[in-house]
């Protein structure tokens, strides 16, 4: 690499903290490094951190489907424009047999996501009842709730909850043109009550929406600067979803969703990079790169919430062309 490259992708760092502080031209510099340079670097990064052929694997459920009261432009499960059915909040006994057919799968984590601007003190009751039937399967427990109100975090907490994911999704210059209905610093609001309730943390974002490259540079410098950065960074490519705002929009180049992996590892080293929703418009191929560019956890199972995933058996035949374990 040259010394001006090196330069550019050198985090910025404060002497107040010790963590970096990754600034967005700093990550615009690695975006736009030579391909090759680019992988290698985050191969090396990812090697120092991680089994390089290690891939985690989590299994989502949706436990309540549609009819949610935000906005978010890319959401089939929103009431103003989704077109997924609203569903119930599910039982207790249908969630853990979806978790045990998981864990015989392969799974290793389990993932409870519910179409809401937040859960309801009375919804946690049963919430709180799946994560400990989830957890006595032997499984990790994640759940995706939205935004929580004082005294949730602990309560999911003692249940034994070990992840809340909850994504910054977008560029804070961007977001209002997205979501209308909450704010990104609502979100980090959430993040803090997580942290400090002792819950690890699943924080990414979604790539593809027409965004810029600075923009996902942007994004990806604010979830590196959290302190700690998240345990779990979700990327998603968008789903187009019929009926949503942004159904038609263009598709990312595959490379650029292959760089947005490279910067994330690069700049998150101690993260697990999870290679999340769009693969199944996603090639082999593609998604080798993905892995080679530090991507080492996966959304694994024939469903995401709404939208399709690989089947099992594909994702089965692809680890083993590639030589990939499970973590
Ligand atoms: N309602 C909660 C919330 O918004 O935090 C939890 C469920 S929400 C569906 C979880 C995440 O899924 C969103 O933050 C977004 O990152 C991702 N997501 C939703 N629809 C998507 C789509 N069409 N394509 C890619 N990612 C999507
Ligand atoms: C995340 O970052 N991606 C997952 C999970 N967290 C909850 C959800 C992807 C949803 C894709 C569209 C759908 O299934 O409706
Ligand atoms: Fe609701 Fe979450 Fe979908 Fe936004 S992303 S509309 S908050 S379910």
């Amino acid at each position: 690499m040259t010394a001006t490259a090196t330069a550019t992708a050198q985090a910025a760092s404060s002497p107040a903290a010790s963590a970096p502080r990754w600034t967005t031209e700093a990550l615009t510099g690695l975006f736009e490094l030579p391909f090759n340079d680019l992988m290698y670097r985050a191969q090396h990064v990812h090697r120092q951190h991680h089994d390089a052929n290690a891939v985690q694997r989590s299994t989502l459920l949706s436990i309540k489907t549609g009819g949610c009261s935000e906005d978010c432009g890319y959401c089939s499960q929103s009431a103003h424009h989704g077109e997924a059915r609203r569903e119930a909040l599910l039982d207790v006994g249908d969630v853990v047999v979806a978790a045990r057919a998981a864990k015989d799968k392969g799974a290793t984590r389990f993932c409870m996501g519910a179409a809401w601007r937040g859960p309801k003190d009375k919804d946690l009751d049963r919430v709180t009842a799946m994560i400990g039937a989830v957890k006595a399967l032997g499984l990790e427990t994640c759940v995706t709730l939205g935004m929580l109100k004082d005294g949730q975090a602990e309560r999911l907490k003692q249940a034994g909850l070990d992840y809340y994911n909850h994504n910054l999704d977008t560029a804070p210059e961007f977001y209002g043109q997205v979501i209308k209905t909450h704010s990104q610093d609502e979100r980090f609001d959430t993040l803090d009550k997580v942290r400090e309730a002792g819950i690890k943390v699943c924080c990414g974002g979604i790539v593809g929406m027409g965004e810029t490259r600075r923009q996902r540079a942007s994004l990806l410098a604010e979830l590196a600067n959290m302190n700690p950065p998240p345990d779990s960074v979700p990327i998603n490519e968008l789903v187009p979803m019929p009926g949503t705002p942004l159904e038609n929009a263009a598709p990312l180049d595959p490379f650029e969703f292959v760089r947005t992996i490279a910067v994330a590892r690069i700049t998150m080293p101690g993260s697990m990079v999870r290679l999340s929703a769009g693969r199944q418009q996603m090639s082999d191929e593609l998604q080798a790169l993905c892995f080679l560019a530090g991507a080492n956890s996966i959304f694994y199972g024939d469903k995401l919430l709404t939208a399709g995933n690989p089947e099992a058996d594909r994702d089965e035949a692809l680890f083993a062309r590639l030589g990939l374990c499970a973590a």
